[in-house]
């Protein structure tokens, strides 16, 4: 029997990689998109199949978490093996601009998906993912941080995070329902938002590597990330639901950097040895050498990373470091991509895209870059 999964934030990052992994499992996938006024499935074009074809193998439904019925409905026509709860506002410094927003969708999101499950009698059958956070730890208690680790969220996406982490266990508990938490550390790729650290990082400095942008401006780059790659997170999101009972997992390499050292090696792949200077502030990276063609719109001498304080957070979460030893132990799963060449993807990726525009721009096609920034 082809098994059946219904995935939230199949558009999102993590989405689109679960939606190729369980597509190659042979599963009928069906994800949740938001209506929106562009386009907004960039990230599984490559994967969509013509609903006019027979049996494809991925549908996409039109609905939102803070839409009840919507989610209802959907879950009656799908009447999924699977849930993967991935649909989140997951940008921590946009929370706390909209904490009501957040609220809604990470933590009401997440009952309203586990009370549909109920009220269609499907908890006995339907397993449940839900993607939890190292957000949790926030200030952290314990390092590394393991699944026993007390939490303190500092942020309101972590609070809304933090309902959505019990609203599991309680249903797991009280209902005997097969559900589950990831509590997964950051991970990243090429398909990661542009307005992540990682990605504004390698997008960034690819932009200024091709004379497109002249400097990157940052928030706090002493943070102190765990840093892995979302393939091989996906992988372990499905693995947790093939197991013979429910239970939490840590999600993470056990390696940690900082964000400044994530910009050193970043321009490193683009041929830029960067000399940083100065702190707090008005801390300045400064190009000291050019070593490859890969940035001709650079010199020695160019300042190309500024702090600036709009990207500091009311509450910060400086230092977060997995332990991911149950999940090794028990699953078997370890994670095959380090950060650094994560890094590398990235910015291969990034720097494609850059040369497209600087060549479109030097046949007078100025494509204007998004100077959207987080
Ligand atoms: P993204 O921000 O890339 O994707 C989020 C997805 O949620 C998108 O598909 C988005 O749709 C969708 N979404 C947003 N709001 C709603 C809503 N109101 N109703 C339905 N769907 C909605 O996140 P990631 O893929 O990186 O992360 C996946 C999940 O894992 C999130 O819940 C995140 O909080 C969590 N997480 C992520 C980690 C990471 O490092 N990446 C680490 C730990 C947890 P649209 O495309 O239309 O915006
Ligand atoms: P995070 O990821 O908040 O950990 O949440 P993000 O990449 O946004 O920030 C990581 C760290 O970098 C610092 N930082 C900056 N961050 C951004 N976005 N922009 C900047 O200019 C900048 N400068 C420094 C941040 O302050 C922070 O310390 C991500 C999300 O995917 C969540 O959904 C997920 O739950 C957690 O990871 C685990």
């Amino acid at each position: 029997m082809t098994r059946r999964a219904l995935i939230t934030g199949i558009t999102g990052q993590d989405g689109s990689y679960l939606a190729e992994f369980l597509l190659a499992k042979g599963y009928e996938v069906h994800g949740i998109k938001r209506r929106a006024s562009q386009f907004n499935t960039d990230r599984i074009d490559h994967i969509y199949q013509d609903p006019h074809e027979p049996n494809p193998k991925l549908k996409l439904h039109y609905g939102d978490l803070t839409d009840s019925s919507n989610l209802t409905r959907i879950l009656s026509e799908v009447r999924p093996d699977e849930v993967y709860n991935l649909g989140a506002q997951s940008h921590v410094a946009v929370s706390f601009e909209s904490p009501e927003y957040t609220a809604d969708v990470d933590g009401m999101g997440t009952l309203r998906l586990l009370e549909a499950i109920r009220f269609l009698g499907l908890e006995k059958t339907t397993r449940f993912y839900q993607a939890s956070t190292s957000e949790l730890y926030g200030l952290v208690q314990e390092t590394p941080q393991r699944e026993t680790t007390p939490f303190h969220p500092r942020s309101p996406y972590a609070v809304a995070k933090l309902y959505s982490y019990w609203i599991t266990v309680n249903y797991r508990e009280a209902y005997g329902m097969y559900a589950c938490n990831g509590i997964l550390f950051n991970h990243e790729s090429p398909r990661r938002g542009e307005t992540f650290v990682t990605r504004k990082i390698t997008r960034g400095l690819s932009n200024i590597a091709q004379g497109l942008e002249d400097c990157l401006y940052m928030g706090n780059i002493d943070a102190l990330r765990d840093w892995g790659h979302a393939r091989d997170y996906v992988r372990m999101q499905w693995m947790m639901l093939q197991q013979d009972t429910a239970e939490d997992f840590v999600i993470a390499t056990g390696k940690q950097y900082s964000v400044r050292e994530f910009i050193a090696w970043s321009a490193r792949e683009l041929g830029i040895e960067l000399e940083f200077s100065g702190s707090d502030v008005e801390e300045t990276a400064t190009v000291k050498a050019v070593t490859s063609d890969r940035a001709p719109a650079v010199k020695p001498g160019d300042v190309i990373m500024r702090i600036d304080p709009r990207y500091f957070r009311p509450a910060e979460v400086e230092t977060l470091l997995g332990d991911p030893a149950k999940a090794k132990e028990t699953l078997g799963w370890e994670p095959e991509i380090t950060a650094q060449e994560m890094c590398a993807e990235m910015i291969a990726e990034d720097l494609k895209i850059a040369q497209r525009h600087a060549l479109l721009k030097t046949h007078g096609y100025d494509i204007p870059v998004s100077l959207e920034n987080g």
